[in-house]
């Protein structure tokens, strides 16, 4: 229910967002080595924009990297192809959302169509109307505007789909296409690839005893913990609930039983200050690895084979490492 909240605001936010993005003010490159063409243009967008010239196609390039919110490109300059000025625009990483406005010659039909078909935005006529000018630049700044708003948000919501609100560690769907890839290559005789599975003991008391609330901070302050006691190269995953996972590329079993009792000790070792310091509650963890066993074995059977081992570390006893 949470999550549908959030995104129901982030809707909100989109649609709110979208109205304010305006098209002025935007950083306008204007491509062109008719000098006289350019600055007219220019000082016509200097009202409400901040136009900046360029008359050679190497140092445009540099300018429209800068970057820009629009480049204008004379398809008919003398000295360079505007065209081909217009695709490199387009097929290099760092300008490729960059919109384009071609300046194209009025009775020009075939220059118009190959325009289009490299994929620039929108045709200026030549002779320039002030007025077309002015709309057409407005339009593609805030169209412009729009998808880059829709982009980031885009990014956003791709890093929460894999990211756990709570702990800020990944979450058990980043780590099932990673810990797969990483079992293929094992299974395929590569680097053996070792998981531990954690789980809090008697968790249930926590919450019970001090609310949910207090649960969460024990939960956040874990993952804290686990975070610094692991490899750069290992990856901590809540897998749910109370419980979690590492990930250890490239490491044999010995290994990951090593980083598995370094992180119970720094977990049972110093109690878990909570509710504003007002309480510190000692806490242990059971901890069962497992690691890869070459041809035939699956993600599936490296987590069972863990779980089963923090399982025998709860009969034995619990706040113990079973590898
Ligand atoms: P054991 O030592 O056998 O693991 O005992 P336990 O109490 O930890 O185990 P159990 O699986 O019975 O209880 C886990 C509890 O964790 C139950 C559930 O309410 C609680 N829990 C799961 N997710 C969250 C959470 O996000 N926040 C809080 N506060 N509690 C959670
Ligand atoms: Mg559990
Ligand atoms: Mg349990
Ligand atoms: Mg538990």
């Amino acid at each position: 229910l949470r999550d549908r909240e959030a995104s129901g605001r982030r809707m909100g936010v989109i649609a709110g967002a979208a109205s304010r993005l305006g098209g002025s003010g935007g950083r306008v490159l204007i491509v062109d080595d008719n000098l006289r063409q350019a600055e007219r243009v220019a000082s016509e967008l200097a009202v409400e924009h901040r136009p900046v010239v360029e008359s050679e196609p190497y140092k445009a390039v540099l300018t429209a990297r800068g970057p820009v919110d629009l480049a204008i490109v004379n398809a008919n300059a003398k000295a360079f192809d505007g065209l081909r000025f217009a695709a490199q625009l387009r097929s290099d990483e760092a300008t490729r959302n960059i919109p384009i406005l071609a300046v194209v010659d009025v009775d020009e039909r075939p220059k118009t169509v190959k325009a289009l078909e490299i994929g620039v935005n929108d045709i200026l006529a030549r002779p320039i109307d002030p007025g077309e000018l002015a709309a057409r630049v407005r339009t593609q700044i805030r169209r412009k505007r729009y998808t880059d708003y829709l982009r980031s948000n885009l990014d956003h919501s791709l890093e929460l789909a894999v990211t756990d609100q709570l702990t800020g560690l990944h979450n058990r769907r980043y780590m099932a296409g990673q810990l797969e890839a990483l079992m293929r290559r094992a299974c395929q005789g590569g680097e053996p690839v070792s998981l531990m599975v954690i789980d809090i003991d008697h968790f249930k008391k926590v919450n019970d005893s001090f609310g949910h609330d207090v649960g969460d901070e024990v939960l956040a302050e874990f993952a804290v913990r686990l975070a610094s006691n692991v490899r750069a190269i290992d990856l901590p995953v809540r897998h749910g609930g109370e419980e979690f996972v590492v990930v250890m590329p490239d490491t044999e079993l010995e290994d990951a039983r090593r980083i598995a009792e370094r992180i119970r000790l720094h977990v049972a070792g110093a109690p878990f200050r909570v509710m504003g310091g007002q309480e510190l509650l000692s806490v242990t963890i059971s901890v069962g690895c497992a690691t890869s066993m070459g041809a035939g074995d699956s993600a599936t059977a490296l987590l069972k084979r863990a779980d089963e081992a923090v399982y025998e570390a709860k009969s034995g006893g619990r706040n113990r490492v079973i590898a």
